[in-house]
């Protein structure tokens, strides 16, 4: 029987299973016209458009519900099945998810991208243009909230029973536009054209109280209870994106929750007359959800950020417990039900909300509460630096969660006598491990919270896993060391393989068979075919393609117009100076010097790309950009080196603009002083698409290089150890500066002004920090990543052997699937088994 859309009345074709990755084989007719009746009908019916007036944006809207009526078919089994198995589901909390736009990810993973696409073009439409036109959800910052959304993806591919919790911010990372050299940030208003993806869901709604005070009470039987009377309320609406598996019929749960004033208007104040006092509660309810807060580290004392935190998790959790009630009368069971990762310590007050339903809301008693907290709640740490990990005030604290701030307090008391019992007499133990941070203003510490309250608490990559043990939480793993674990993060081959990369895509399938797309590790096949000299020449075409496709994307988007031809050498992340973009254009000036000195020299002609966003208020970084746009204005205007460097800056880096960058680079650039990087996943998406890495023993590149080879990895820098031991004898920079001639002119040009129309002042700040008290070592550094880039422009020149190990690379990348990662939890750390939908 036809199932029939129950938003547009539209007929369904529920698609076969086994369908071709993109470009794959000719779809079939029947598809194709359904495609076709299906856009015409949304066209029509919902956008109240006909074909020769629509805008492009009706007409992305147009398939997006084609899409999307696809998906609710999914998603309506997935739940039924869910709610009937009553199974055990994992809620992945997250202030971020960085989700990208869905229309391609939806199609591949629907096994319907070449019919739309056809479908399409027989309606003689830009099937690419519309794919454009999609403005992403851009509710992340970099690589915390990217991962997020990945693992979304891997969960429902793997068929997982799941749920993503995050909140629907009405303004995501801001624009950066570059304004003479200088980044200017605007606001990002991604629901203006609206959102086809999304279902609002008015009546799951929860109110989330704040500030007020508690009462202690005796409650009908004679014990103890304390209760919250709000300050405020602010009540939440539940907005529902579906995640559809790749090939699978399961679609899990985005749920993404906005805030409102529980009353619109004030109609005391509006009686009379005062306009503005009446509307000023909902200004400030709805100032909850409004924007994400632009940091990727060290985002601090804010208190509408705890206020977003809080909102978040109470909504997750009243959720949480909502559906749990529906099929079981029991609350102590809920960790039964769920199994609740929090990413980073973003979410940690759900450790405290759940306490406080099921004591407050549930009556339960500690213990058994507590245990049910435990049980159910496993932490991902995602940072070594120490001005990330996040602490409030108990000030704030208390002025806005008073009841949590009790509950915080109950938590540790019971915490640090488990540690007295275990250290006796160990105070300096107890000061360090606390809760609460006693030195100076007394503080929350969320990560000790998250800690506490979780039963498995893991890194993202194997080293950063290590040394979380060994420094950052060394007491809590001396304590428990069987709650740490490692997951290594991983990426999405759907995404930034197939939708991205469509001819690498057909190449692997015609060489090795499809088994790849659904399992990564049959990439190893790849091997055999790395020394067969036909491959290697049809890797080496399509890789000069993607070259040229992002050649042509630079030439769009600046005024560089690279060549095809030359060494695509690729820095995209965040600005930080721990990921050291600036010792990039350290080498960036010492190329150029060669050149113009010794225009014989052996470089190979190389085009640098940045792109990347600094926080608005992190100066340094902002003046990190500055400079390679400087840099970049007399290195490309001096005829006598144009042709063999070019360095260009690609404005407003986000998901979308990444996916056209990863399959043309031949070089990523992975280059964070030892220690730092957490993981990194750029590093892997590079990887996948056949770029060679340059890096430091940091994050997952120490695994990525075991994986790929040394052979096959460019590795420079010093080592974690290294680095300590140079800054416990006293790092000094001045000695490098004076010892390496070549630097020395890097660093004077940099000062005399040379790329500031001699302005000595402009780059001041960057060359005193590099020489002075820079934490991230630069210098130090330095000699060894030229060196290295010297051995890269080397490789280069061997086209053969750069052919084999970019081949190689691809092959060995099946580690760095983001369905191992996956797998891993569900294994190791949440205990869930897939739960498959039939049809
Ligand atoms: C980031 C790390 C990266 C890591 C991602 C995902 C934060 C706080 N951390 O190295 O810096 O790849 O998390 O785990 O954004």
């Amino acid at each position: 029987m036809a199932l029939v859309s129950s938003v547009t009345g539209i007929p369904i074709v529920t698609r076969p299973l086994q369908h071709p990755a993109p470009g794959d084989v000719t779809p079939d007719r029947a598809e194709i016209e359904a495609w076709k009746q299906a856009f015409r009908k949304n066209l029509f019916y919902v956008l109240g458009r006909f074909q020769a007036t629509a805008t492009v944006n009706d007409k992305y809207l147009a398939l997006a519900y084609s899409a999307r009526d696809r998906l609710l078919d999914r998603w309506v089994k997935t739940s039924e099945t869910y709610y009937r198995a009553k199974v055990r589901t994992v809620a992945v909390l997250s202030a971020e998810f960085l989700l990208g736009p869905h229309l391609g990810n939806t199609l591949v993973n629907l096994g319907a991208f070449d019919t739309a696409r056809q479908a399409m073009e027989e309606l003689g439409l830009d099937f690419a243009g519309l794919l454009d036109q999609e403005e992403e959800p851009g509710l992340g910052n970099g690589g915390l909230g990217r991962l997020a959304a990945c693992y979304l993806d891997s969960l429902a591919t793997l068929q997982i029973p799941s749920i993503g919790y995050g909140i629907r911010y009405e303004f995501g990372i801001f624009h950066q536009h570059i304004r003479d050299g200088w980044q200017i940030e605007t606001a990002d208003k991604w629901l203006r054209l609206g959102n086809p993806w999304e279902i609002t869901r008015p009546e799951i709604a929860f109110d989330i109280g704040f500030a007020g005070h508690t009462e202690p009470y005796t409650d009908a039987n004679g014990r103890c209870r304390v209760r919250w009377i709000p300050g405020r309320v602010v009540r939440s609406t539940a907005h529902d994106t579906a995640i559809p598996g790749y090939r699978v019929n399961t679609a899990n749960l985005l749920r993404l929750w906005s805030a409102q004033a529980v009353n619109s208007f004030d109609f005391a104040s509006f009686d009379v007359g005062d306009y503005y006092g009446a509307v000023e509660e909902k200004v400030a309810s709805e100032t909850i959800s409004k924007v994400l807060y632009p940091n990727d580290s060290a985002v601090r004392g804010k208190q509408l950020r705890l206020e977003q935190q809080y909102f978040l998790v109470s909504c997750a959790l009243q959720d949480m417990m909502r559906i749990h009630l529906q099929t079981a009368p029991d609350p102590s069971r809920f960790h039964e039900k769920y199994a609740v990762q929090l990413n980073d310590t973003h979410p940690a007050l759900a450790i405290a909300e759940l306490m406080r339903i099921l004591l407050d809301d549930h009556g339960m008693e500690w213990e058994p509460a507590w245990a049910i907290t435990q049980q159910t709640m496993g932490y991902t740490n995602h940072t070594l630096l120490p001005e990330a990990l996040e602490t409030w005030s108990v000030g704030l604290f208390a002025s806005v969660l008073p009841r949590h701030l009790e509950l915080v307090y109950e938590i540790n008391r019971r915490f640090l006598d488990e540690v007295r019992r275990r250290y006796p007499g160990d105070d300096d133990r107890i000061r360090r491990m606390s809760l609460i941070d006693e030195s100076g203003h007394r503080s929350v510490r969320m990560a000790h919270l998250a800690c506490v309250g979780s039963h498995a608490i893991n890194g993202v990559a194997a080293l950063h896993s290590e040394l979380l043990r060994r420094d950052v939480l060394r007491d809590f793993s001396a304590l428990w060391p069987d709650k740490f674990r490692n997951v290594t993060n991983g990426v999405s081959p759907r995404r930034f393989m197939m939708l991205i990369n469509p001819a690498l895509t057909r190449l692997l399938t015609e060489a090795i068979g499809p088994a790849w797309t659904r399992d990564l590790d049959a990439l190893r096949a790849l091997e055999l075919l790395a020394d067969d000299p036909a491959f290697r020449a049809e890797w080496g075409g399509v890789k000069r393609r993607n070259r040229e496709a992002l050649a042509a994307e630079i030439g769009r988007k600046t005024s560089v117009a690279p060549d095809p031809a030359s060494l695509f050498d690729v820095q995209v992340k965040r600005f930080h100076e721990y990921k050291r973009q600036h010792l990039n254009l350290l080498h960036v000036i010492t190329l150029y010097h060669r050149l113009k000195h010794d225009p014989g020299c052996a470089a190979p002609p190389r085009t640098v790309v940045f792109a990347g966003k600094a926080a608005p208020g992190y100066m340094m970084a902002k003046r990190i950009i500055k400079l390679v746009h400087c840099v970049a204005e007399v290195v490309n205007n001096d005829r006598s080196t144009s042709d063999r460097l070019r360095v260009a800056f690609i404005p407003d880096y986000n998901v979308k603009h990444s996916e056209r960058i990863f399959p043309g680079a031949d070089l990523s650039e992975q280059i964070s002083t030892a220690g730092k990087e957490a993981s990194g996943t750029g590093n892997m998406k590079f990887a996948l698409n056949g770029a060679l890495t340059i890096g430091t023993l940091d994050g997952a590149n120490v695994e990525i290089r075991e994986a790929v080879g040394a052979d096959n990895f460019f590795l420079f820098g010093m080592t974690v150890e290294d680095v300590r031991r140079r800054l416990a004898a006293g790092y000094r920079p001045y000695e490098h500066y004076r010892a390496d001639e070549e630097l020395r002119a890097v660093i004077d040009a940099i000062a005399d002004g040379t790329f500031s129309g001699g302005d000595r002042e402009l780059f001041k700040p960057i060359v005193d920090n590099l020489l002075g008290p820079d934490p991230f070592m630069l210098l130090a550094d330095y000699r060894s990543y030229v060196d290295c880039q010297d051995e890269v422009g080397h490789a280069w020149g061997d086209r053969d052997r750069w052919t084999r190990a970019s081949i190689l690379n691809v092959a060995r990348m099946g580690p760095f699937s983001s369905d191992r990662s996956i797998r891993e939890y569900c294994r190791d750390i949440w205990h869930v088994k897939p739960v498959p939908i039939g049809d």
